[in-house]
């Protein structure tokens, strides 16, 4: 269990990138596994169940203090990410209700108030390292557990603000906590604030000071929007819309075009573990939806809430090795590229881009064998299918538009992937 510890998490000297320097992988990547673990998983309905069902805090700590994954497996979960074709993970170090899932020094409310003996989060970032899977934290802002945290909670604290809540204390801890995670778990690929619509670093005036504290332990962690409240002209690197795909990119309150990433849950609702959870997207709306996000320029974070015991339930992995299944094939397609060049997206699917090459991604298979791709004017050198590419596919131009005509049958019904090679892309 322990053994993981024993790697070595000495501060990675990082010397500074510019922002498109140091964001160029996360381009690349477009694919990450989002994982929500905590106190909440134990009770196993909502990561919010604190709050829906105001559960006092002393009856939240009994269950708290039954978090005891025996059976996590670090390995297993960076092998599960790595066969699905993610290329970074993002865990939650601490979600709302402030329980730190690591063994935090600065706080007394962490993993080990548990039996488990071990700290989830260096087990993990020894898997990752030894993996080569990126590893970044999320860390809620929001903490309802935090004496010095204000605003509390209303149903509580109907006044809304808790008398003798610090608001600058609790950002000093919280900072403590960002140390704690920047140099004691080697390299920290992105920081995921959440939980800022309650104002405690706006109304301190302390965002950019958190950034700079972020800058200056690991100068090339990528920091997500929601450090800023959507302040205009903030320096995060990426934008977070969730559950739902910007269907033309994603702007910063300025209205600058920034780097987005969907973060999306596999089954409808819950982010932590829900025993209760029965629908769950289908293997064809998750690689479609992948499909989708990439075609518009974005990444996605695809969440799984892993049960308490450490396991991760079979509807989560089943789904996740589909999509493994669909990359190993048509990964070309997705990695490392960027959005469609069509404005507006043909009948037939989506389609990305990497040099002279345009990938079209075939959701409905032409019935009469012939593809329409409307207004590419360039000349195509060739085409093939990735899931077949010993037959020749043949093109002809026809106008503004390309037609190619295709074997009989989708190789793949959920999304077939042609790759058209152009002269002068
Ligand atoms: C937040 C959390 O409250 C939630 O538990 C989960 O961690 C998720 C990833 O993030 O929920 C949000 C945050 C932002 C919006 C909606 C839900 N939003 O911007 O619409």
């Amino acid at each position: 269990l322990l053994a993981a510890t024993s790697v070595s998490f000495a501060q990675p000297s990082q010397p500074p990138l510019s922002a498109e320097e140091r964001t160029r992988w996360f381009r690349e990547a477009k694919f990450g596994m989002f994982i929500h673990w905590g106190a909440y998983s134990v009770i196993g309905r909502h990561e919010w169940i604190r709050t829906m069902a105001q559960i006092p805090q002393a009856d939240y700590d009994v269950y708290a203090k039954q978090f005891n994954p025996v059976k996590f497996n670090a390995d297993a979960w960076v092998d599960l990410a790595k066969n699905a074709g993610a290329k970074y993970m993002v865990i939650t170090s601490k979600h709302h209700d402030g329980f730190s899932i690591y063994r935090s020094q600065v706080s007394d409310y962490d993993v080990e108030t548990t039996p488990y003996q071990g700290d989830p989060l260096k087990q993990l970032a020894a898997a990752a390292k030894k993996k080569d899977m990126r590893l970044g934290f999320y860390h809620s802002i929001m903490d309802w557990h935090h004496p010095d945290y204000r605003p509390r909670r209303s149903w509580e604290y109907p006044k809304n603000y808790k008398e003798g809540g610090n608001n600058n204390r609790y950002i000093d801890f919280m900072k403590a906590q960002l140390k704690e995670l920047l140099t004691g778990y080697g390299d920290v690929a992105m920081i995921w604030f959440d939980g800022e619509w309650e104002h405690t670093l706006a109304e301190a005036k302390r965002d950019d000071e958190v950034y700079d504290f972020i800058r200056g332990l690991q100068p090339n962690t990528l920091i997500n929007d929601r450090l800023y409240e959507r302040k205009p002209g903030n320096k995060a690197d990426f934008g977070t819309p969730e559950q739902y795909v910007p269907a033309t990119g994603f702007k910063d309150p300025s209205g600058k075009p920034i780097l987005w990433e969907a973060c999306v849950t596999i089954n409808n609702d819950s982010w932590g573990y829900n025993k209760y959870e029965t629908e769950f997207k289908t293997d064809r709306d998750l690689i479609r939806m992948l499909v989708e996000v990439v075609s518009k320029g974005g990444n996605l974070l695809l969440n799984v809430g892993p049960k308490p015991d450490g396991t991760i339930q079979d509807e989560f992995v089943t789904r996740l090795n589909a999509m493994g299944r669909w990359m190993k094939v048509n990964q070309e397609s997705i990695y490392d590229t960027t959005a469609s060049p069509f404005e507006r997206m043909s009948f037939f699917g989506r389609a990305t881009t990497k040099g002279n090459k345009l990938y079209l991604h075939i959701f409905d298979w032409p019935k009469d064998g012939v593809l329409r791709v409307a207004g590419l004017r360039n000349l195509v050198h060739s085409a093939q299918l990735l899931a077949d590419p010993s037959r020749r596919i043949v093109s002809k131009r026809d106008g503004d538009d390309i037609l190619l005509t295709l074997p009989g049958a989708a190789p793949d019904e959920i999304a077939s992937v042609l790759e058209l090679t152009l002269d002068g892309a």
